[in-house]
């Protein structure tokens, strides 16, 4: 038996946060994460899967429009024969006014099944020889531990679970805490398999022997600086014995590539340059992906200014730049110059210029540069950092 699993594509989401994304940037990402749903239907045809999982987070409740409900409900009735289940999560929760319920103007094709209830509910899927159990997350915020006691289903040759929930081991810091489990509490429960949302990054949990028994699929597309890399859905196939294989596929159109640049010594705008296009290379971007560049090391005042102005040769989807991480250097001419403001601070620039104007070699020079550096961080109070230049 073949499934597909996706969740976390937050369409309608707000899209961008630190990217700085203008408007028709982000029309064009809220189109993409409509096409991740129509693709992942194109892509359960080919793969002959009957089952599609959905452990929550389709759409952000407070911001989707009716529209983009439909619209998901439409490409699911492009695939009649895939069993589909969703489990709706702390994003599109079943809070009055949900898409999901009855009530809300759309029609979810037969072949759709909402778990509203707040407790596990199974549906026996007759055809295919499983069960598939499941919930609704009413409210966002659900902390209950409802893994820790043994959730009933029928008995079938393959049980199958999907849920919206936080894995204690991984959660990262910013996540709100749903229906929280250990994997021994999961992998206790028994089921051939379990598929989860609401974590964006590709996770399996194995049990004791390696097979996999569990799958967040991690959200579909990146939308902002910390749902950077490949995204992807989960293709799997379940054999007769209930193992279960795993292979992951990128549909998104385009990815957030997260990029760093250290400046330290880069004095012009064509060192800096080919650093940025050496750090564009080894991510791999595309022209299509978002890139989100941070500046590091150790730069002069006035380079700010220059560091906002670079851009990569290459065209891309969206290039935002960040330099609020690069530690500002010194004007040593001015500092030496500058008795009155710190006779200290100065004194020892001007003695080590001197000495470094004397020095014989470009060692010695290089060192008393160091030295300079070195010292002025410790005279302001900063820890001196290790100095690297090339
Ligand atoms: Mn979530």
């Amino acid at each position: 038996m073949r499934f597909v699993q996706f969740s976390d594509v937050h369409l309608d989401s707000r899209l961008g946060g630190k990217l700085g994304l203008p408007e028709e940037k982000r029309a064009v990402l809220a189109e993409d994460l409509r096409q991740c749903v129509s693709r992942a239907c194109d892509e359960a045809s080919r793969f002959e899967a009957r089952l599609m999982l959905v452990p929550g987070d389709l759409f952000d409740f407070e911001t989707v429009r009716i529209e983009t409900a439909r619209y998901a409900a439409e490409q699911f009735s492009t695939i009649p024969d895939v069993h589909i289940f969703i489990a709706p999560g702390n994003h599109d929760s079943l809070c009055p006014g949900s898409p999901y319920l009855p009530d809300s103007g759309v029609l979810w094709p037969d072949n759709v099944h909402i778990f509203r209830s707040e407790s596990f509910e199974s549906v026996i899927v007759d055809d295919l020889g499983c069960s598939v159990t499941g919930l609704g997350l009413a409210h966002s915020g659900t902390s209950s531990r409802l893994l820790e006691t043994r959730i009933s289903r029928p008995a079938m040759p393959v049980s199958l679970l999907v849920f919206h929930g936080s894995r204690d081991f991984g959660r990262p810091p910013e996540k709100e805490t749903v229906l929280p489990f250990t994997d021994a509490q999961l992998l206790a429960q028994g089921f051939t398999y379990a598929a989860i949302g609401h974590y964006h990054e590709h996770a399996a949990i194995l049990d004791q022997d390696d097979k996999v028994r569990a799958a967040y699929s991690g959200c579909t597309m990146g939308r902002g600086v910390d749902e950077s890399g490949v995204k992807v859905v989960l293709k799997a196939a379940i054999d007769s014995e209930g193992t279960v294989q795993l292979q992951t596929q990128e549909l998104a159109p385009r990815r957030v590539i997260s990029a760093c640049v250290d400046v330290t010594g880069a004095l012009d705008t064509a060192t800096i340059n080919y650093r940025l296009e050496n750090a564009l290379a080894s991510t791999g971007a595309r022209d299509s992906d978002l890139i989100d560049l941070r500046f590091t090391g150790r730069a002069p005042l006035s380079l700010s200014d220059l560091l906002s102005s670079i851009v990569p040769t290459g065209e891309y989807f969206h290039f935002n730049s960040d330099a609020s991480s690069v530690v500002p250097d010194y004007d040593l001419d001015v500092i030496a110059s500058d008795s009155a403001a710190s006779t200290v601070r100065s004194a020892f620039v001007r003695e080590l210029l001197a000495r470094r104007q004397a020095a014989d070699t470009d060692d010695e020079k290089n060192t008393i540069t160091h030295a300079i550096y070195y010292g002025l961080a410790a005279l302001d109070g900063r820890t001196p950092e290790p100095r690297c230049e090339d």
